[in-house]
């Protein structure tokens, strides 16, 4: 039987991972992003692996684009759908609440928060329509604790540790599973885009210690996906060896 995994932000670092694991293991892939050429190079890559690959070109913040994009899936496609992989996200500045940017508060809001709603309200009914499935939602070690200069972004990332919950109670009685993954600090291209294309700074970020790769997150999204039916893993805390909190790593280099 055919299986199929929607994966918002598959363009870049974990989503791109994520797609990568799954077509190992055959399933078909919806992959998602704004960046059409980043999508097209990952579908010429994977589709060697003998899988399905739609692509869908979408801003997660834009409602009527997520909901244009999922309307416009074949049957055969949202018939097979089973997983959901929320992981589009992105942390922007990093700095105190008195001189943030509201441009950057805003599109860290509108990414994390609304748009994995919009795509969960958009996919989550297809789900129940398939007799269950499962969300899995990329949240962060910033939706359990706050650090200094992290306050919108890590606001973000506790609603959706909340909405991760939430969802779950809603959902179980559809048999939806949902997982909550928090990962540390991980080298992808999140920096970059935090720090608004200052290379060094991203570049800081994961100086002295071996931080977490796409891979590692990957992994654990697809463990989390392929245990049996009746077991759900609720919530997965990842971190580098060399990273105790938000703030405390061990460095050595
Ligand atoms: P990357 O920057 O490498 O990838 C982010 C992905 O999100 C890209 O594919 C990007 O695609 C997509 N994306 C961002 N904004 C939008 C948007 N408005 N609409 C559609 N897609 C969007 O970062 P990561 O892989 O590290 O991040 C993935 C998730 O993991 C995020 O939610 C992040 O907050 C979270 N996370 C990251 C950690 C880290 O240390 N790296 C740690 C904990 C959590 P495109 O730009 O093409 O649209
Ligand atoms: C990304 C990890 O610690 O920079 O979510 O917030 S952190």
């Amino acid at each position: 039987m055919k299986k199929t995994v929607l994966i918002t932000g598959a363009t870049a670092g974990f989503g791109e991972a994520t797609a990568r694991i799954f077509a190992d293991n055959g399933w078909d892939l919806v992959l998602t992003g704004r960046r059409m050429d980043r999508l097209e190079s990952v579908k010429k890559e994977l589709q060697s692996k003998g899988v399905d690959i739609v692509l869908l070109n979408f801003d997660v913040r834009n409602e009527n684009e997520v909901n244009q994009a999922v309307q416009s899936l074949s049957e055969e496609v949202k018939n097979n759908l089973s997983i959901l992989i929320n992981n589009a996200g992105l942390a922007v500045g990093r700095g105190p609440i008195d001189s943030g940017e509201t441009d950057d508060w805003d599109r860290m809001i509108d990414t994390n928060v609304k748009g994995l709603l919009y795509v969960t309200r958009a996919i989550s009914p297809i789900l129940k329509k398939n007799g269950g499935g499962h969300i899995v939602n990329i949240a962060s070690i910033a939706g359990k604790e706050v650090y200094a200069g992290g306050n919108v972004y890590c606001a973000t990332k506790h609603a959706v540790d909340a909405l991760s919950r939430a969802i779950r109670i809603d959902l179980v009685h559809d048999n939806i599973k949902v997982t909550n993954i928090a990962p540390g600090a991980a080298e992808t291209e999140f920096s970059l885009v935090r720090f608004k294309g200052d290379e060094q700074t991203a570049k800081n970020v994961y100086d002295g210690y071996d931080p977490l790769m796409a891979e590692d997150i990957a992994d654990a999204v697809y463990y989390a996906c392929s245990r049996p039916k009746h077991v759900c893993i609720n919530d997965l805390v990842i971190m580098p060896s060399a990273q105790a909190s938000s703030t405390i790593f061990h460095k050595t280099h």
